[in-house]
């Protein structure tokens, strides 16, 4: 591709006209913007270890009160973004959020879409329109746009979760924004459907855009769908989607979650695809090879790595790791920009 002029190749004189009349040549900044082949990703490939988040985490307990905060929460920012703007990726937004036993997260509700997947601890929850969701370890539990929500805390110990919103995206769009209010009443109903007999409440089958029919997704239940199915398959990786039960479709509408499971001394290759990916380890250990640089990932650790990169999950302890998967793909699939290539080593 040819090589194009920059501001420099411009009078001084012309480019102040240019700015006064808020205009910008276009060519100094094509590549930039249109860069050849494959984007230029702000997201860089690291790891954030819950080894060094967990004090720090718990200083800020000791540092600020719930009051103080709303919202107790380390973020885990990419310095790739800036750590000031508070993202993992371009679309994805990560914290770890602490409660101390008898705390409580008053009820709000937001335009970007949650979700929480639980690190450690006991007898906390959270109430979603009503509905209130145990946070037991590795459960996911869902925060859509616009659903009232609050976390509570009856046990005895700290209990800290990951939060996954689609906050970038949703600011950049000029379109994040909150309604705080009062405790919300406990619905007596508590999410106990179980879809296990595969039947759907045919009205919602039919209408069931909006629809959140499930808000938690517990973790011994997953664990043990992903064991049977790596007994009844013996090749390839063992992935499960997170889904809406009476739809199929992506539990949420911008960010897509699964968990996979990397046998003892397997290696999974993963295709380079167009959405960034994170990744937070339930149980196990392995390691993130991300465009040849090799992390270790332990239990809650967190990685995330940019679009089309090249990732292995290198399993080398005897037991098996489960890996939380967040990506981009719901988002870049519904704007049709979502593709996969070849691994390209
Ligand atoms: O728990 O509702 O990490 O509103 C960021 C924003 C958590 C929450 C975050 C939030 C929450």
């Amino acid at each position: 591709m040819e090589q194009l002029a920059t501001l420099a190749d411009l009078p001084e004189r012309y480019l102040e006209h240019l700015e006064q009349s808020n205009l910008v040549p276009l060519w100094p900044s094509l590549r930039n913007v249109l860069p050849p082949i494959k984007p230029i990703p702000h997201t860089q490939s690291l790891v954030w270890k819950y080894s060094e988040i967990k004090p720090l985490l718990l200083e800020a307990g000791e540092l600020t009160p719930i009051e103080k905060a709303e919202r107790r929460v380390l973020v885990l920012a990419n310095p790739g973004h800036g750590l000031e703007n508070m993202r993992a990726t371009s679309v994805i937004y990560l914290g770890m959020q602490l409660l101390l036993p008898n705390e409580w997260a008053p009820a709000h509700r937001h335009t970007p879409n949650a979700v929480r997947l639980i690190v450690e601890g006991e007898k906390a929850y959270t109430t979603v329109e009503g509905v209130k969701c145990p946070m037991e370890h590795g459960d996911l539990i869902l925060t859509p746009s616009g659903l009232w929500h609050e976390h509570g805390h009856d046990g005895d110990q700290p209990v800290i979760w990951l939060d996954v919103l689609d906050l970038p995206l949703v600011y950049y769009m000029e379109a994040s924004f909150v309604e705080g209010g009062e405790s919300q009443p406990v619905k007596t109903v508590e999410n106990k459907m179980s879809y296990s007999a595969g039947l759907v409440p045919v009205q919602h089958h039919i209408r069931a855009e909006q629809n959140y029919p499930m808000l938690r997704y517990p973790w011994k239940d997953a664990k043990q769908l992903l064991i049977d199915l790596s007994e009844k398959q013996s090749e390839g990786p063992i992935q499960v989607a997170y889904v809406n039960p009476e739809t199929g479709e992506d539990c949420q509408k911008i960010i897509g979650y699964s968990v996979l499971m990397v046998r003892s001394g397997e290696t999974v290759q993963l295709q380079p695809r167009s959405a960034a990916m994170v990744f937070h380890v339930i149980e196990g250990e392995a390691e993130i090879k991300i465009d040849g640089k090799i992390f270790g990932i332990d239990q809650a650790d967190t990685a995330c790595a940019p679009c089309f990169s090249n990732i292995d999950l290198i399993n080398k302890s005897n037991r098996p790791c489960f890996i939380f998967i967040a990506d981009e793909a719901p988002i870049q699939k519904k704007l049709g920009l979502y593709s996969v290539r070849a691994r390209s080593e």
